[in-house]
């Protein structure tokens, strides 16, 4: 995959620094769960690293901070003359979850004022993407341009803000360039985690840009402040390539502190400062380190979940608010990042999608993993259930706890592998009785207390807090079961470009086989042929992509055949005797 790289001046030099892998994570495979959580930390610690004397802007960079003032200035124009007005956050796979989740969250702090929502969500791929994985609407640039044509239709002002991680999805460069082409309604913003000359280059059928060429167009406009970047580089992720983690962290904390400061400026007379947005980013950098003081906790339950898939069982979030939102999204990644079945990782909310308020509505008539309410849990899920299932209570003290107390009950005739994560401020005491009915229904409390008088909104440091305990919990899983090769997703799926040139790139790198090679057998894998046809190889990615998304352990199954020179066949049987994919391209590894 091509990427404007030619400046970058460290290791992995042909790698953004999204793709790169880091080297604090190289053993994360061999780690025990309280490594692992060090590991993370380690990680996550790292996206507030000062830049002077880096190359690239960071979070605390004055450029990030200036255009993050300017973009929240913009916002407050809109918010105090909203006619025919819009603002517009979209994103694919957890980028566009996450556009859903702050669009939704501060259109509720809209309503609570009596003012009309101003915020609109976009996922490629449409409501369904929120709760699964839709990666194939990614590659298209036509439909993104159409989505946000269709929502902003007789607009005569849009704020849009395109968040892609890697600077890489089409169908939000699509949106972009849409932008830059009208000026007049449209204003562009870009959020993503890679130096612009890091953007990628490489051609998008039907188009005559690509993101790379979209963010060059975007640095012109933005010197006359018609379009905006924030870009700052949060260091490569734990696991290469896993933007749900710090990309969608860093994602949810840039975009908070500018519609928050924007909304301050608007409805208490608060003006935009550099201080003010300065501060609010500390806020966040404490909740980072307030939520890993926690580590022997979210190791507990790192161990409890990797022994519950290792066993072929479920983790189960059982989530309230927001903070089961961020429950959902995470269990919702799995699939993708890990080759996990949809059961594996679940999340249920309180309410279900009559809370939610998605532009499509209740979604349960597309299937069982739809089924996302509390009900669908006691349903379906809970009558199965048994010791080797970990169910996790994710709520705070503002949520009605009489309700978690009477979940935690029912839940603890069925298994008593059951662990809460409680956030509460300082000084409410109110729910502390059902709080103690709670733990004692448990097995293991993590317990936050944040204090009140704390600079920035509480419940968007919970939020962030929940996120890193839950990304923890379920990618520290996987790498017990054995989902991870050193630090690289093993069992990824190969349903977009973006994933497709990801799997090539690690088949190259585990191998040591020439690209061609690796991409012949890979495709092997996808359609599962031992030889290729002319049809095959005279397609294009679209159809590969296409028909991976019928097919498992794909990059696996390819590996073994490249390390061993063997058939499809018999790579098969080979994974099939030894199922921790991990282990069995481990042995072939060693042994070559
Ligand atoms: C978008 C995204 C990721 C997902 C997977 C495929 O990436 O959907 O959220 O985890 O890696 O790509 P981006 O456009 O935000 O970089």
């Amino acid at each position: 995959m091509l990427f404007c790289v030619s400046q970058a001046p460290d290791y992995e030099p042909t790698l953004p620094v999204s793709e790169k892998t880091n080297p604090l994570t190289r053993d994360i495979d061999q780690a025990s769960a309280s490594s692992i959580v060090k590991m993370l930390k380690a990680c996550d610690t790292q996206m507030f690293q000062e830049g002077a004397g880096r190359t690239y802007q960071r979070l605390f960079s004055d450029q990030v901070i200036t255009t993050m003032m300017e973009v929240a200035k913009r916002v407050e124009v809109i918010l105090k003359d909203p006619e025919d007005s819009l603002i517009v956050l979209s994103g694919c796979g957890t980028s566009g979850r996450l556009a859903f989740l702050l669009g939704s969250g501060f259109n509720k702090e809209l309503r609570k004022m009596n003012q009309n929502p101003i915020y609109f969500y976009i996922i490629a791929g449409g409501d369904r993407a929120l709760f699964s994985s839709q990666e194939a609407p990614e590659d298209d640039p036509h439909l993104g341009t159409l989505s946000l044509k269709k929502i902003c239709e007789g607009k005569k002002r849009v704020l849009f803000v395109g968040i892609s991680c890697g600077l890489s999805a089409p169908f939000v460069a699509g949106q972009l360039e849409f932008c830059l082409q009208h000026p007049d309604v449209y204003t562009p913003v870009l959020i993503g985690f890679n130096p612009a000359h890091q953007a990628r280059d490489e051609h998008i059928p039907g188009c005559s840009f690509t993101f790379c060429s979209v963010v060059q167009r975007m640095q012109e406009f933005a010197k006359s402040q018609k379009a905006f970047l924030i870009n700052p580089a949060v260091g490569p992720e734990a696991i290469s390539g896993s933007s749900r983690m710090k990309g969608g962290s860093a994602t949810k904390i840039l975009l908070e502190i500018v519609l928050s400061a924007a909304h301050a400026a608007t409805f208490s007379h608060t003006p935009v400062t550099y201080k003010g947005i300065l501060q609010h980013m500390r806020a966040y950098e404490a909740t980072v380190d307030m939520t890993y003081a926690q580590s022997e906790g979210i190791t507990t339950l790192v161990e409890a979940a990797g022994q519950s898939l290792r066993c072929g069982r479920s983790v189960c979030y059982l989530g309230w608010g927001s903070l089961a939102l961020l429950a959902l999204i995470d269990a919702s990644e799995c699939h993708p990042t890990f080759g996990a079945a949809y059961k594996d990782v679940r999340g249920f909310i309180n309410g279900g999608y009559r809370d939610l308020n998605n532009s499509e509505g209740a979604l349960t008539s597309l299937g069982p993993e739809f089924g996302i309410a509390h009900e669908d849990f006691l349903h379906s899920f809970l009558p199965s259930l048994n010791d080797q299932d970990i169910v996790l209570l994710i709520y705070t003290h503002s949520d009605d706890v009489s309700e978690v107390v009477k979940l935690a009950r029912r839940v603890r005739e069925k298994t008593s592998n059951l662990h809460a994560v409680y956030h509460q401020s300082d000084g409410d005491p109110a729910a502390s009785l059902q709080q103690e009915d709670i733990s004692k229904l448990c097995l293991s409390t993590l317990d936050f207390t944040w204090s009140s008088s704390a600079s920035g909104c509480l419940l968007h440091m919970w939020e962030l807090s929940t996120k890193l305990v839950l990304n923890a919990v379920s990618t520290g899983a996987h790498v017990l079961k054995g989902k991870i090769y050193r630090n690289h997703m093993i069992d990824v799926q190969v349903t977009n470009s973006k994933l497709y040139h990801r799997a090539t790139r690690l088949l190259q790198k585990l191998s040591g086989c020439p690209e061609p090679q690796c991409e012949e057998v890979l495709l092997k894998a996808v359609y599962q042929v031992e030889e290729l046809s002319m049809d095959i190889t005279s397609s294009d990615i679209t159809r590969h992509t296409h028909a991976a998304r019928n097919t498992t352990q794909v990059v696996p199954l390819a590996l073994v055949c490249l390390l061993t020179g063997c058939s499809l066949m018999e790579a098969k049987s080979h994974i099939k005797r030894q199922p921790i994919i991990r282990e069995a391209v481990a042995v072939i590894i060693d042994m070559s």
